[in-house]
């Protein structure tokens, strides 16, 4: 099988590094008929600049980011990741799974942010270097749900109101993409048990991949 590029999407809490995981252990043990070679990655992070871009972007609250150099940090994570990474795994054949890629600087800076959609469109084709993923899972789970998993885990606080409008509006954002790219954009529901939620993604790959 030629590299495969597969991108995990959604808001908070909708289980992407839980199920990232435990797609890779499937496909490694042959889920797709044969062992395969997976490797895993992520945005922002997934090289040695990515992890300082993301410590800037996620970690350093103190900092205050401008909604488009927030846009531009994001798109030069992805160049660098795109060119430093992605493009030569899947040329040596590797099957990547990804946590987030373009459509969620979409969602989250073009519909969470409200910045210019077209403007965000040609920024992506710069950074991704016209590299477009085999396949997008989107874990699509209610606003809600989402952010009260991200809190019982404690990695928030408490959900304040303008945190539901802004991920109903990145939410709304996915619908928006999955519709525009229904053969690339594929929605899981991530309301589900975890064990359902990964029954739907193998189910996916199956039908996509094998
Ligand atoms: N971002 C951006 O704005 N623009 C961009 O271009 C890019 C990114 C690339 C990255 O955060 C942030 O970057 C993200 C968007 C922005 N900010 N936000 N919001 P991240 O990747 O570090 O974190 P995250 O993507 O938001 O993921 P998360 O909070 O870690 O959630 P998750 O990966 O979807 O879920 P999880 O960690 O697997 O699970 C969360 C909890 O829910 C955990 O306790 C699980 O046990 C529980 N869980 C998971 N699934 C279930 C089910 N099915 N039932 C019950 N409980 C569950």
């Amino acid at each position: 099988m030629k590299g495969q590029f597969i991108v995990f999407e959604g808001i908070e809490g909708g289980g992407k590094t839980s199920q990232i995981e435990q797609t890779r252990e499937w496909l490694q043990k042959g889920g797709l008929g044969k062992p395969l070679d997976v490797i895993q990655t992520r945005e922002p992070g997934g090289t040695e600049l990515g992890q300082k871009l993301r410590s800037l972007l996620l970690n350093d609250h103190s900092l205050h980011i401008d909604d488009r150099s927030e846009l531009l940090l994001y798109a030069a994570d992805r160049a660098q990741h795109v060119n430093q990474f992605l493009k030569p795994q899947l040329k040596e054949g590797k099957i990547i799974l990804c946590d987030r890629f373009i459509d969620s600087t979409t969602a989250y800076q073009g519909y969470g942010r409200g910045l210019d959609l077209d403007l965000i469109r040609q920024l992506n084709a710069i950074a991704s270097d016209g590299l477009e993923s085999d396949l997008t899972l989107w874990l699509d789970v209610e606003v809600e749900t989402g952010l009260q998993r991200v809190q019982e885990r404690g990695k928030r606080d408490r959900v304040e109101e303008s945190d539901l409008a802004f991920h109903q509006r990145v939410r709304e954002g996915y619908t928006a993409l999955a519709e525009q790219f229904p053969q690339r954009i594929i929605p899981i529901n991530a309301n589900e048990s975890p064990q359902q939620v990964q029954a739907a993604i193998q189910k996916t790959l199956l039908a996509h991949l094998s």
